[in-house]
C-alpha cells in the first residue's frame, strides 16, 4: 500500500505488481522520490557494508587520504566535485561495475583498505542493481512502454557506469552546536535552514543526481531532505530498514520531463552519532544515447539526443547545484 505519512509516498514492494507499478509511476511524477519497504535486499549484506564503512572512516586521516583524492573515484573529505563545492562530510566513491571489478583505477587496486571494502560493496551492489532493474521494469509496465526491459537494459549491462558512494557525516561537536545562532528567517537558498527542532546548516548542498535512479540507505541518523514540487523542503525521517529511491536527471530526459529529478540535500549532523548513508547510482554506459522514449513524447520533444558521457562531463564541469540538463534541452 502507498501511504503518505509526512507527504512522501512509501511503497511496499511485496504487494501486487500491477498496483506497485502504478504507485511507483505516480510517486516519480509527483515527487521524483519514494521510500521503499519490503525491498528484499538482505540485512546481512547491508550490515556488512555499514560495518566496513565505519571501520574505514575510523582510520586516521593520513591513512584515508591515501585512498584519495576522488578523481572521480576514491576517498574525499569536505570537497565535492571539481568546481569548489564543499560539505561537512567525508566519503568513498567506488565503481559499481557489472560484473564486479575491484576497481577501475590503479590507485584503488593498490589500496588495501579499499580492497576489503570493495568485496562487501560488490555483494551489496549486485543485490541493489537487481532491485533497481526491478523498479525500472515496474516503471516500464506502469508507463505502458511496450518493452518492459527498455529501462533496465540501460543499467543491466557490462558497460554500465554505475557508481557506489558511502557518505559519513560526523556529529557537530558540542562547541560548534553552542555557537550556531538561531536564524530569524528560513531562507530557501541560503546555507541556513530549519531542520526540525534545530536551526542548522546544510551539510551537503542542494542538487539532483545526474544518473537514472539512485537507491539510498541510511543508518538511523537523519538530515536528508527532498525539495517537493510545491516548493518545500521535506525532512525524510531515517529508517535503516527501507530504501529511498531518487529520480535522476537522465530519467527525467528519458521520460521527456514526465518524471522530474528530485533535488535533495543533507543538513549538518546535530546528533550524537554519525550519519552514514550508502548510495547506488544506476547509470548507463558512457556511450549510451539518451533521448526521450518515443511513447513519452505526445507533442513536443524536450531534449536532443545526448550520451551519458556528455551529461557526466557537463556535471563535473558545473557546480553541484547547477541544472545540467538544461544544456540538452530544446528551447
Ligand atoms: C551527485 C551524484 C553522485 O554523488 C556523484 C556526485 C559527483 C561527486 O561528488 O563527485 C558530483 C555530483 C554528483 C553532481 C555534480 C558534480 C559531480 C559533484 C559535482 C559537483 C558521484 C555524481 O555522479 O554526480
Amino acid at each position: 500500500m502507498t501511504s503518505r505519512a509526512l507527504g512522501v509516498p512509501t511503497i511496499d514492494l511485496s504487494v501486487d505488481r500491477s498496483i506497485v507499478s502504478q504507485q511507483i509511476v505516480i510517486a516519480c511524477e509527483e515527487y521524483g522520490f519514494f521510500r521503499l519497504i519490503n525491498h528484499g535486499v538482505s540485512n546481512a549484506i547491508i550490515s556488512r557494508v555499514e560495518e566496513e564503512s565505519f571501520r574505514f572512516f575510523a582510520k586516521p586521516g593520513s591513512e584515508k587520504q591515501q585512498a584519495g583524492p576522488p578523481n572521480p573515484l576514491g576517498y574525499g573529505c569536505r570537497t565535492i566535485g571539481l568546481q569548489g563545492d564543499t560539505g561537512e562530510l567525508e566519503y568513498l566513491l567506488l565503481p559499481a561495475a557489472n560484473p564486479p571489478s575491484v576497481s577501475q583505477s590503479s590507485k584503488l587496486i593498490s589500496n588495501n583498505d579499499l580492497q576489503i571494502i570493495s568485496c562487501v560493496v560488490n555483494e551489496y551492489v549486485q543485490a541493489v542493481r537487481r532491485l533497481t532493474c526491478d523498479i525500472l521494469d515496474l516503471v516500464a509496465e506502469g508507463l505502458c512502454l511496450g518493452d518492459n526491459f527498455v529501462l533496465s537494459r540501460l543499467i543491466n549491462n557490462v558497460e554500465s557506469d554505475a557508481v557506489f558512494r558511502v557518505n559519513h557525516y560526523p556529529p557537530l561537536d558540542q562547541t560548534a552546536k553552542a555557537f550556531i545562532p538561531a536564524p530569524k528567517f528560513i531562507l530557501q537558498d541560503d546555507k541556513i535552514a530549519n531542520n526540525g527542532d534545530h536551526p542548522s546548516r546544510v551539510g551537503l548542498g542542494e542538487h539532483s543526481d545526474p544518473q537514472i535512479l539512485t537507491i539510498m540507505r541510511s543508518n538511523d541518523v537523519g538530515g536528508f531532505q527532498i525539495f517537493s514540487h510545491d516548493g518545500l523542503w521535506i525532512s525524510i525521517p531515517p529508517n535503516p530498514t527501507e530504501f529511498c529511491v531518487i529520480v535522476g536527471d537522465t530519467f527525467q530526459a528519458l521520460t521527456n520531463d514526465r518524471f522530474k529529478s528530485a533535488r535533495h540535500r543533507v543538513m549538518e549532523n546535530f546528533n550524537d552519532k554519525p550519519r552514514l548513508s550508502m548510495m547506488y547510482f544506476g547509470a548507463p554506459s558512457l556511450d549510451a544515447t539518451i533521448c526521450p522514449i518515443p511513447r513519452m513524447v505526445s507533442s513536443l520533444i524536450h531534449y536532443r539526443p545526448f550520451t551519458w558521457r556528455e551529461l557526466k562531463k557537463a556535471a563535473y564541469s558545473q557546480r553541484l547545484a547547477d541544472r545540467r540538463l538544461d544544456l540538452f534541452k530544446y528551447n
